[in-house]
């Protein structure tokens, strides 16, 4: 089984792929300033997420991690077997291990939008799981994507972990979930974990680590926009800010223009005046009832749930 991965590109196929240069030219000339935090997971910006969840101040992932090893088999038990197993944002592919021996899955389909980082993570999975059959669907999830065709006829179920449905707003998200629902079929599964609201203090350290790296992640973009693009810009003119906005009940992340600068992107100056934002990410956190509501509108029936006892952090699981 040594590197035997199924590869499949949604992105290329579709070939309707946005370029790097179209999507952050419309969110730097709009205003505000934006751009989607889709854009962070380049190779290297996939690696500092990486590194954001081994932060010590960055709670979600050590919390699900804790809740999936200690319910694994409760979690077993409700899933129950003869299945295969869709990740979602699958990244660096190491939740996933701590699910695999107790739900002994048919198939697992890795679906990340980060091709080379996807590749090798389900390389690394597919030598460590020598019985699995182990696909690698690189796609865009914020854009309509389909699962791929599986051989047999097991159950499907949907793991999506990380609290990555906070960064979609909850309209997206209710619509994210009504098209994960609509590709299942009945009996077919969402294994879901969401970041859940909590005090300003939590929520704002877990967002600026001391180490910063949550700060270089963000500063990424500066490095796509140099790098890839060709645009004058230095990552040493801008800065980072993560705050909870409570009324939304969402962490902003933003970059702040250190200085007047103005610089071009194909054919279009863009003038960025000191203290100017570019807002770049929006992670929106739940209230156990209040994600369990958006799951039932998208037509989801509430199976089970888990949480850590400082109720940090949940993991759903809901059947269609
Ligand atoms: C991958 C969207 C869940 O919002 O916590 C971490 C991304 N951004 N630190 C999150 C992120 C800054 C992360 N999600």
């Amino acid at each position: 089984n040594r590197h035997r991965v199924q590869f499949h590109d949604q992105l290329t196929e579709d070939g309707g792929e946005q370029s790097l240069l179209e999507a952050l030219t419309i969110g730097l000339t709009d205003s505000p300033r934006w751009i989607s935090p889709k854009h962070f997971y380049d190779h290297r910006g996939s690696e500092l997420f990486d590194r954001i969840c081994q932060q010590p101040e960055y709670y979600p992932t050590r919390t699900e991690e804790s809740i999936l090893e200690q319910s694994v088999d409760a979690i077993a038990d409700r899933v129950g077997g003869d299945i295969d197993l869709i990740e979602l944002g699958s990244g660096a592919s190491h939740k996933i291990r701590l699910l695999l021996d107790a739900l002994r899955p048919h198939h697992y389909v890795g679906v990340d939008i980060s091709r080379d980082f996807l590749l090798e993570s389900t390389r690394r999975l597919a030598d460590d799981y020598p019985w699995l059959a182990v696909h690698a669907l690189c796609a865009d999830f914020t854009a309509p994507f389909t699962l791929p065709e599986l051989e047999g006829d097991a159950r499907p179920v949907v793991f999506f972990p990380g609290s990555s449905i906070g960064n979609f707003t909850p309209r997206e998200a209710g619509e994210l979930l009504t098209r994960v629902h609509d590709q299942l079929p009945p009996g077919g599964g969402l294994l879901i974990g969401v970041d859940r609201i909590k005090g300003r203090d939590r929520l704002e350290a877990a967002y600026n680590d001391a180490a910063g790296v949550t700060r270089e992640f963000n500063l990424n973009l500066i490095h796509r926009l140099r790098d890839e693009l060709g645009a004058g810009v230095s990552p040493e003119d801008f800065e980072h800010l993560a705050f909870y906005n409570e009324a939304a009940s969402r962490i902003e992340m933003h970059l702040i223009s250190q200085r007047d600068q103005s610089f071009s992107l194909d054919d279009q100056i863009i003038t960025l005046a000191a203290g100017e934002h570019i807002h770049t990410e929006n992670s929106w956190k739940y209230s156990r009832e209040g994600f369990e509501k958006l799951a039932g509108h998208a037509g989801f029936t509430r199976r089970d749930h888990w949480c850590d006892d400082a109720q940090l952090f949940d993991v759903h699981y809901f059947e269609r």
